[in-house]
This record gives C-alpha cells, structure tokens and sequence, in this order.
C-alpha cells in the first residue's frame, strides 16, 4: 500500500505530541476512542500515522504519514487530504510531502524534462538563455513583432511572453503567434539560430486544452502557463495530453499568496519545486535569491534540488528569474548550475544597446564564465557586456 508523508512546520504549539495525534486522527477516520473494538480494527488500515516530532529552529515540525487507500491518486485528492482544512487551523505549514513510488507512478511528470529540452534545442554544455516580453499591454502586434526579432538577434534560446498577456484585439493568438513564427523563421535563416516562442496559455479552464492545441498548430513553440491561478491540476491535465505536444513553462504568479508567509500556506521548494515536478511543468520559473523579487536563498536552492534530485520523474529545468541582468551571470552558475535557464526582461530590454546588445551581453558573459574567465576581462573583448556591466554592476561568486 502506498502513502504519502507530509512534513509540516508549526509554530507556537505547546503540546506538539497531542497536536500530531489529532491531525493524523482529524485527517483520516475523524475519531478513534469512543468507537466499537469491531469497527477500530476496520479503520485501523486509513488512519494517519505520526512518524515524528520534532523541533527545527524553534518550531514544532510534525511528520505524518496518511494511506494512500484514503485518496484517490490526484492532487486535489492529496492536497485536500493532508493539508485541505488543517490549513486553516493556525499557524502551520506544510513543507515537504514525500510521495510513495506507487503512489508517484500516477503523475505524468514532465513530458520533456531537461534532458528533452536540451534535445529539442541542440543546446547541451551550457544554461538556456531566455527573454522575456516587455511592455506590450496597449502595443500594436507590429511593435511586438520588432520586438522578437530584437531578441532573437541576440540569440537567445527562447522568448516568453509576459504573463500578464492576455486574449486581446491588438495581438490576438490568431495573430500572434503566426507574427511570431514568420519573424523567428526569417531571423533564423539570418542568424543561423532558432529563437522558441513560449505563448501565454489563458482563457478559461475548460478551454485551456483547445487554446494549448491551437496555439501549437500556429507555431507556439512552448506554452507559458499561470499555473496557481488555475490549480495544479489544470497543468497536469496538459502535460499529460498527448495532443500537447510542446514543453509547459509554469509561471510562479500568484503562488506567494500560496507560500509567501512563514507560518501559513506551502513553502516554495514543495509548491515551484516538488509538486510542478508531478504535475509535469518542463520549465519552473522563481524567484532567484537576488533579483529584484527575491526568494531566500536556501529555499530558492531547495526549490531548484527539489525539480532536478534523483527520481523516476524526469528532470524540471529551474529557472531562477526577476531582476536577473549579465552581471549575475556567475553567481547564477554557481548556485544553480549549467541546467537552469537565465530568464531575464529587464536586463535584456533595458540594454542600452537594445535587446539584442541584452542578449549578447549574456551569452558573451555565459561563455566567459564557463571558460573559467572573469567578466571584466571577457567585457574587455565584448562591448555589449562592457555596456550591461557599466550599467548594472556586477556580483561576485564568492558565497
Ligand atoms: C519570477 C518571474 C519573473 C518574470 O516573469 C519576469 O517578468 C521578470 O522580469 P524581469 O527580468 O525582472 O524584468
């Protein structure tokens, strides 16, 4: 029989023992003492179980194991389960949520993974490179086309939309996105390099699977995806879609009123981590631990760990984001490696060269570090990292 084993951080419980024993009676059977001996031992096999108790930095943490026999192997199912009303009860947190393999063999995971990204993309031996759409509310689709050749001249990997980008007259997906197939195929033929257009998937729920298909057909290379606004599910429900035939990008939008509090909510590394992993997000985007929308840094590193460690899922490609300009370029590799993407919008359009200066800012920064050279002494061969590092400074490796 499979479980699932939920961590959860509490804070100010006097009495952590009895507070354990009640979620894990009030989560499952609801009761135990007063019942008939004949119906204990026919509940005995659904009732939660506490594994530990315990204290981590002056808080309670509670470890509580509930049967899988309980649920139904989806994550509202699990979700409502381990942390449904007890999320309202006070200051506790759940951190960690430990899936048996049975259990785990129900989720899709990412149909690509990093591994098929690296595939699709030819790029093996360094991080993607990403843009991102800036300023295109109330734009015209002309200017949002100049604004992708920009970017893809400056040889970037991918290009996303701006996640507040929605259905609208002026760029339609209809219009959209073949303006944008047109633009990267001809600068492709100039450049010899293959921009990918990551389309923000929107509209509503029952339509997501029609619009996802859609958009591929029009030339969307990869989709872009709010996912906490939608649920978990929602992206489960693409990833596993044959018809879906691109990499998922799940957006971190709304997902601090979900973990931004310490005592309430999720923490990130189990929500952008742990748990986009299951439901099959190929790219996680998050906060890195110092942009301009920071998330610590240990939790930012426990998030990338918990979207690349060692399991029977494929790999989610971390993509530490927000005020991310050249001059982070090493600090970036050192924490999270070369499988991750450096995703930035400011820093590439906010160049004073332009995009494509952005853009070759940071892959002439990329390449220095990964030949073990320092920025200033690469920025000496590279106007276009000279320019971004006058502008924006530089932050040393040295943590
Ligand atoms: C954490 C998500 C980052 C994001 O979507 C975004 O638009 C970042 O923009 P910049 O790089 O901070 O300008």
């Amino acid at each position: 029989m499979g479980n699932v084993i939920a961590t959860y951080l509490v804070k100010g419980d006097k009495n952590l023992s009895q507070r354990a024993e009640s979620i894990a009676l009030g989560l499952t059977i609801g009761t135990w003492t007063d019942l008939p001996q004949l119906e204990k031992e026919q509940l005995i096999k659904h009732k939660g179980e506490v594994v530990r108790v315990g204290e981590k930095d002056g808080d309670g943490i509670i470890v509580i194991s509930y049967p899988a026999l309980n649920f139904s192997p989806d994550l509202p199912a699990i979700l409502t389960t381990v942390f449904g009303k007890l999320s309202l009860d006070g200051e506790i947190k759940l951190i960690d949520l430990v899936f048996s393999e049975d259990l785990l063999r129900h989720f899709p995971g990412p149909s690509y993974g990093i591994g098929g990204i690296r595939k699709l993309t030819g790029v093996r031996d360094r991080p993607l490179l990403m843009s991102i759409f800036k300023g295109v509310i109330g734009k015209p689709l002309d200017e949002l086309v100049l604004q992708m050749k920009q970017q893809a001249l400056g040889g970037v990997d991918f290009v996303k939309d701006d996640e507040i980008l929605f259905e609208n007259d002026l760029t339609p997906l209809e219009e959209r996105v073949p303006a944008m197939k047109k633009v990267l195929d001809e600068t492709a033929e100039e450049t010899g390099k293959r921009t990918r257009y990551a389309v923000n998937l929107t509209g509503r729920t029952f339509g997501l699977k029609d619009k996802a298909k859609r958009a591929i057909e029009l030339g969307a290379d990869a989709l872009l995806f709010n996912v906490f606004t939608y649920g978990l599910d929602s992206l489960e429900s693409l990833a596993e879609d044959p018809g879906i035939t691109v990499p998922i990008m799940a957006h971190p939008s709304f997902s601090g009123a979900i973990a931004g509090s310490s005592s309430y909510g999720l923490s990130y590394s189990l929500l952008l981590g742990k748990l986009l992993r299951i439901a099959g997000a190929d790219f996680s985007l998050f906060p890195s631990p110092y942009g301009s929308v920071a998330l610590e840094r240990k939790e930012a590193l426990a998030t990338a760990t918990a979207l690349t460690e060692t399991s029977s899922l494929r790999e989610t490609f971390p993509v530490p984001s927000a005020g991310i300009h050249p001059g982070l370029v090493p600090l970036l590799i050192k924490d999270f490696g070369i499988n991750s993407v450096i995703n930035a919008g400011g820093g590439i359009h906010g160049h004073p060269g332009g995009a494509w200066a952005g853009g070759k800012a940071f892959r002439d920064a990329v390449h220095a570090v990964l030949s073990d050279k320092s920025l200033e002494d690469a920025a000496e061969e590279s106007e276009e990292l000279k320019a971004a590092l006058t502008k924006w400074g530089m932050a040393e490796a040295v943590r």
